[in-house]
């Protein structure tokens, strides 16, 4: 796949008329262990990050592979879906985003609730059902409310509840937005175009981010959308921006002033070509080893430490060592109870 810049892809993207790069396709193959692996170095060199940034997305990275390391001991039941590869995203677009915003997010959202509380405590104790739990442990890893952030597990339906919280805040709180998360298989979804059409029509101050890495659960992109997520967009005449880097500083930059749109009341769809580094869930990755070697080779951890070894060791050990004690800590708690609606 040709690597784009961010600004790049932006600049030459006119309103509801860009190109989606090729999503890599693929069938069913040979389970891999892609996350335990040393990721590569494939990709442009990437800007130095600020300490905060490097930090948060080492907390995110450490965060999610402790969780498949807990899942493989037996020590957490039920389902998660990571977000390795995909960090980036939120991390990215955290600072265009205010406190009077809201977030809605996916099953895949561990990054999105760290980027926005950098509370990794929090997190877990509700994924594990210890005291402390966001919600009490009744919404574990899919299902968590908390200020003006929102997660579920169904695809598509944080859709329409976005549109719905962008009409207040035009009216009620104009210059906030409401920020969803979606990713491509959910452009399966029928409530998706209810919301874009709604959006449209009465100029809702509403972001969508699809994180299009190229597969829903095992199905791979070109084996189920037809068309683009561009083209969906442009039906609508909402305006869409691709982005291949995963450069946060240059990400930042060069959707800086789009966002600014939205609050103006300007939809818009920005879909980040990214890579799903790991399994679906939990040891279910069905993708065929090229796939995964080439997610590997463009993972921003890998490709990070080699453009900036000092920086990148001066805080991936000690991250890593902060969400093990996270861990232990959170492990040892008393079981979460259930005392009324969350925060
Ligand atoms: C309405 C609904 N149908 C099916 C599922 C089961 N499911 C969970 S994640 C997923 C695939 C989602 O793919 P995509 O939107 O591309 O997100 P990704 O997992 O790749 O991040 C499916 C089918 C679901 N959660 N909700
Ligand atoms: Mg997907």
């Amino acid at each position: 796949m040709t690597e784009t810049t961010a600004a790049t892809a932006a600049t030459a993207a006119t309103d509801a008329t860009a190109t989606t790069a090729a999503a890599p396709s693929t069938a069913a193959g040979t389970p891999t262990t892609a996350t335990t692996a040393t990721t590569g170095t494939a990709g442009p060199r990437l800007s130095r990050l600020a300490d905060e940034d490097l930090r948060l997305l080492l907390t995110i990275r450490h965060f999610e592979l402790k969780l498949l390391e807990l899942y493989a001991r037996g020590d957490l039941n039920g389902t998660t879906h990571t977000c390795l590869g995909q960090e980036y995203v939120p991390v990215a677009l955290r600072p265009l985003l205010g406190p009077a915003d809201h977030v809605f997010s996916n099953h895949r959202g561990h990054g999105h609730y760290l980027a926005r509380f950098r509370d990794p405590h929090g997190l877990l104790a509700e994924i594990m059902g210890r005291q402390g739990a966001i919600c009490g442990g009744v919404g574990g890893s899919q299902h968590i409310r908390r200020d003006r952030y929102l997660s579920t597990g169904v695809q598509g339906e944080s859709m329409p509840v976005a549109a719905g919280v962008a009409l207040h805040l035009k009216r009620a709180e104009p210059g906030a937005l409401a920020c969803v998360h979606i990713g491509d298989g959910t452009w399966g979804e029928g409530a998706v175009y209810e919301a874009l059409n709604l959006a449209a029509l009465w100029r809702l101050p509403l972001l969508v981010v699809v994180e299009n890495n190229g597969v829903a659960q095992s199905t791979p992109t070109a084996s189920q959308m037809a068309g683009t997520v561009a083209g969906r967009a442009a039906a609508f005449g909402v305006p869409h921006r691709l982005v291949v880097s995963a450069d946060v500083n240059e990400i930042r930059m060069a959707l800086e002033a789009d966002v600014a749109r939205v609050r103006e009341g300007v939809p818009l769809v920005v879909e980040f070509v990214t890579h799903r580094l790991g399994p679906h869930s939990k040891g279910d990755d069905v993708r065929p080893a090229e796939i995964v070697r080439a997610a590997r080779e463009s993972d921003w951890y890998g490709r990070y430490a080699h453009d900036h070894p000092e920086h990148f060791h001066r805080f991936d050990e000690a991250v890593r060592d902060e969400i093990r004690a996270v861990a232990d800590e959170v492990a040892a708690r008393p079981p979460s109870r259930w005392e009324g609606p969350c925060a």
